[in-house]
């Protein structure tokens, strides 16, 4: 591995150089392949050569001793899962996952749950993004969203167009977030971060330069410092495709509007909160504290995650 220097004064400039006796630390900003990108710690970015398979992703922290980069442990993963089944690691050591929905197109049924499930599996914090708030017809769904989820997690309703309600979401990822965003096509998440991160295109026009090989947005897995504060990985193919899906067990211990159940105790340990003896998730929607629409919606999903488990079981997959 060559550690090329693009903008740095100092340090090695070549194989040759004597060994350096210091290591320096930073974060992978961007994945170009056979190289990343690292942003250190003193501010400065170069380029370091990687093995094509290395397993290096944006988001890792690193130490780069001479020509030799040096991964640290990982505080979280994101994972998703491609339309052939393939698990692709998304980003390491984020914080946050933005759930992006809009009024115009509206998310599938299940979509916000499943991504704040994936989300808080993968010890990330989920916040909801509802954007196009510029639209005639939005404050009842904005209205009805916040009804639903603001009790679990924070609600941004923004435009991403006008910049309304943009700030909000800006000082929440200033607070030291790195985060990414989910959401289905058309929601206007490429919008969003072009409006948060305004120098993204000509950040990704430097990368090209150096690889010389006419990298596109779409084909970088980056992340973007933001002006204010805090980062935002965007890595193409992920945000419109789904997250690695989520056990039964995950979707009960980090289902939106179960929190109250987390106090209680079910009889049995592997209870799914059907028709099992002494569920505690089951008391708390008799006595209304968990809505029946939210267990409904449970029992929906709790649905085609065993209809998925059953058909990987008779396929001989590992589950
Ligand atoms: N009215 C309105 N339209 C928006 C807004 N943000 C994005 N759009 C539109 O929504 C469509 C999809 O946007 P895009 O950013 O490509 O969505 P993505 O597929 O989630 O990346 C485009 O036609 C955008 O012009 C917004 O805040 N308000
Ligand atoms: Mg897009």
């Amino acid at each position: 591995m060559n550690a090329l220097r693009r903008n740095s004064g100092r340090g090695p400039t070549s194989p040759d150089d004597a060994c350096p006796i210091t290591y320096r630390e930073g974060v992978i900003v961007a994945h170009l392949g056979v190289a990343v990108d690292v942003l250190f710690s003193d501010g400065e970015q170069d380029v370091v050569r990687v093995k094509r398979r290395s397993g290096h992703v944006v988001g890792d922290a690193v130490q780069v001793r001479g020509e030799v980069l040096k991964r640290l442990p990982r505080r979280t993963e994101l994972r998703r899962r491609d339309a052939s089944g393939g698990i692709h690691l998304v980003g390491a050591n984020l914080d946050v996952l933005g759930v992006v929905v809009s009024p115009k197109p509206t998310p599938p049924a299940g979509f916000i749950d499943r991504a704040i499930v994936a989300a808080r599996s993968a010890a990330l914090r989920p916040f909801l993004v509802v954007n196009k708030c510029d639209l005639d017809d939005s404050a009842e769904f904005v209205a009805a969203v916040a009804g639903i989820y603001g009790g679990a997690v924070t609600v941004f309703p923004l435009s991403a167009f006008t910049g309304e309600g943009l700030k909000l979401l800006q000082e929440f990822l200033a607070e030291g977030h790195r985060g990414a965003f989910v959401g289905t096509t058309g929601v206007g998440k490429s919008s969003l971060l072009n409006a948060l991160c305004p120098e993204i295109d000509l950040r990704v026009g430097a990368l090209n330069d150096y690889t010389g090989k006419g990298c596109h947005t779409t084909t970088v897995a980056t992340l973007h410092s933001l002006p204010g504060g805090g980062g935002l990985v965007d890595t193409p193919g992920f945000q419109d495709f789904g997250l690695v899906e989520i056990t039964a067990w995950e979707l009960a211990a980090h289902f939106p509007g179960f929190e109250k159940s987390r106090e209680e105790r079910c009889r049995f340990r592997d209870c799914r909160h059907r028709t099992e003896p002494g569920c505690a998730v089951v008391a708390l929607v008799s006595h209304g504290v968990i809505p029946a629409e939210r267990y409904e919606t449970y029992l929906d999903i709790l649905g085609d995650i065993e209809a998925g488990e059953s058909e990987s079981r008779s396929r001989g997959w590992k589950i």
